[in-house]
């Protein structure tokens, strides 16, 4: 395949920056051709007082992907699925992966294995199996956070430590990349880790310490998620730089959402992200936070 060509099956939302429309703009605007397919069409995101809008099934999922295969318009180098909430449709999605791949076998798949976090699950607990033992062990890059990967490897996470001991778990079901995109530590209330390691080529392990910014914003993840897919590919691989890039432009478009917020309400419209006004910043990504190689 001579460009990349990504599937991107997301959540869509009208207004707003969550899913598709948090994952679609900078994959495009890096120069990677994105079809998309909207999982849902919700109004707004969830965390708004209404949500209007529809689900898609996993039967209609499969017909567009056969409609894809039909016209011999189903190669990808990349498939990205964000948050899925139904048992049926993520044993869909690995039926695509392995249609996906039988077109190229070296398809990459990243995934954000959305479950929950701070120790809440916000999908149905049957998911959890299948992420376990369907959708890990096909997984190229995996972006859980702490609380994810405490579900999907069930190993409780105390320290630094246990985060290594559960990314070398998923290593061995397969998973070739893993980030644990969000670690907070009592140790330093004031920051957040990105913690990364990689086994494809030379094996790496890199860790990223951030500011905390004290509040909480949506569809980050679904931008993480995105990002690392396109640095990825641009560096061939290079998980320092990868992560750097990533947490650069994902600060950045923070960084904006809050000023944007400066005396207004605290509430989800105002909170929004600001990133189709960041689009320099993810063209060039002001690394301001260095990795280190562990
Ligand atoms: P998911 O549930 O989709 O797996 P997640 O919970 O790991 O995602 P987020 O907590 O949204 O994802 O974090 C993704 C990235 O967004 C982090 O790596 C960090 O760079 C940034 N981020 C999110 N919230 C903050 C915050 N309050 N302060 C600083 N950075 C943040
Ligand atoms: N709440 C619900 C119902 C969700 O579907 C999601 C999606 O991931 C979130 C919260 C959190 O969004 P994120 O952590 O990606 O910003
Ligand atoms: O990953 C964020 C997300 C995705 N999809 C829908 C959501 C959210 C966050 O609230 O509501 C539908």
């Amino acid at each position: 395949m001579d460009s990349p060509k990504v599937l991107s099956i997301q959540s869509h939302v009208v207004s707003g920056y969550v899913g598709n429309k948090s994952a679609v703009f900078p994959m495009q605007l890096l120069g990677f051709d994105v079809d998309f397919i909207n999982s849902v069409q919700f109004s707004n995101h969830t965390g708004y007082k209404f949500v209007k809008g529809q689900v898609l099934t996993e039967k209609e999922l499969a017909e567009l992907v056969t409609g894809l295969t039909e016209n011999n318009i189903d190669s990808y180098s990349h498939l990205i699925t964000g948050y899925i909430g139904s048992p049926s449709f993520l044993k869909e999605i690995a039926n695509v992966y392995s249609k996906l791949k039988d077109k190229n076998p070296n398809i990459i798949y990243v995934c954000d294995p959305v479950l929950g976090d701070n120790g809440k699950l916000y999908v149905p607990q049957e998911l959890i199996p299948l992420y376990q033992n369907l959708i890990v062990p096909i997984a190229t890059v995996l972006t859980p956070n702490l609380f994810e990967i405490e579900i999907l490897t069930n190993i409780k996470i105390e320290n630094i430590n246990d985060i290594w001991k559960a990314i070398d778990f998923l290593h061995e079901k397969g998973c070739e990349t893993v980030c644990v995109s969000s670690a907070e530590f009592s140790t330093n209330e004031n920051t957040l880790c990105v913690f990364g390691s990689s086994r494809k080529g030379n094996p790496v392990k890199v860790q990223i310490e951030i500011e905390k910014i004290p509040a909480s914003f949506t569809g980050t993840g679904d931008l993480f998620s995105a990002l690392l897919l396109c640095f990825m590919y641009q560096t061939e691989s290079n998980l320092k730089e990868s992560l750097e890039k990533t947490v650069a432009v994902v600060q950045a478009v923070l960084k904006k959402t809050l000023a944007y917020l400066e005396g207004k309400e605290m509430e989800p419209k105002n909170k929004e992200l600001k990133l189709i006004q960041c689009k320099d910043e993810i063209l060039n990504p002001p690394v301001i936070y260095r990795a280190t190689i562990i």
